[in-house]
């Protein structure tokens, strides 16, 4: 897309980042429909999905509005008008090194740690825990962020306040914290369960707030469950991508290109998105 005016500034797996020398400090974020599953980009995309997030990031963004993020309508004249529903214009912040996780269940990497080591990123846990119970309360699990290509390494809040400073360290977990205690209250109310999360933080050049950023409480940053069905003993139903992960780990080896989804992959995929955003009523 030089569409516009527009110039691409950089393509992450499944979103794209552009400027506009019209609209300094602004950037606009692009979610395209593709989708990816162990760190590959798959083939097809998942129609509407760049829609959808963005709708669910939007929503979330007006839920917690009582923390500053970095949405604007200033510029929105120059948004050209086939990709409004999948973009989201932004204030360029000074963005932290860090991924700021919160995990209020026991899932994923969370799991495999924890049979190791009785730890999550570091954090001692209960003894007698298993895949998919809750925490006694939610844990702040940061990653550094690593440059493209390489993969984020789990990092202690000590190794934080190395990287950005013990007040910023404190103001990141903090203010995660808070969110996700918020949203996971949000969520409750509508029989979703929210297990984990991904925040991204920077800093406001112009006021110097800390300024929730990028996407927020998707299904690619967050592990969504269905209540009714976690309560009955079912923790695998999420709804996010699991439905694409599955089916690839049972088709494919891991070598080389991985294999075409069918299509009745793409359409379950399609309409677990459409099913989150309902029941959140977002
Ligand atoms: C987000 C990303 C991609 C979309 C940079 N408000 C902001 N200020 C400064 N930087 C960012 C943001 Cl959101 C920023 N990303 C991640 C990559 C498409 C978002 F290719 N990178």
């Amino acid at each position: 897309m030089t569409q516009g005016g527009w110039e691409h500034v950089y393509s992450g797996k499944v979103r794209e980042l552009y400027r506009h020398p019209d609209l300094p400090g602004r950037m606009l974020v692009v979610a395209t429909d593709r989708v990816s599953a162990y760190d590959h980009v798959l083939e097809p995309g998942i129609p509407g999905k760049g829609a959808l997030l963005t709708r669910l990031s939007s929503w979330w963004f007006r839920q917690l509005a009582a923390h500053p993020n970095h949405l604007t309508d200033d510029g929105a004249e120059l948004v050209p008008a086939d990709l409004t529903d999948r973009s989201m214009l932004v204030r360029e912040l000074d963005m932290f090194p860090v991924e700021c996780v919160v995990r209020g269940y026991l899932s994923g990497s969370g799991w495999k740690e924890y049979q190791a080591t009785q730890t999550v990123c570091g954090i001692p846990l209960p003894a007698g825990l298993n895949d998919g119970d809750r925490l006694p309360e939610p844990i702040y699990t940061p990653a550094y962020k690593a440059p493209q290509g390489e993969h984020d390494e789990n990092i202690t809040f000590e190794r934080t306040v190395e990287l950005v400073g013990p007040d910023a360290a404190e103001a990141l977990r903090s203010a995660s914290l808070e969110i996700f205690a918020r949203a996971s209250a949000v969520a409750e109310t509508r029989g979703v369960i929210l297990a984990d999360t991904k925040f991204e933080f920077g800093t406001d050049r112009e006021t110097g707030e800390l300024t929730l950023a990028d996407e927020v409480l998707t299904s690619d940053s967050s592990r969504y469950w269905d209540a009714d069905l976690y309560a009955t003993g079912e923790r695998t139903a999420s709804f996010d991508k699991q439905i694409v992960r599955n089916w690839l780990s049972a088709n494919w080896t891991g070598e080389g290109v991985p294999p075409t989804l069918p299509h009745e992959i793409v359409e379950q995929t399609a309409a677990r998105y459409a099913e989150l955003i309902e029941r959140l009523g977002a």
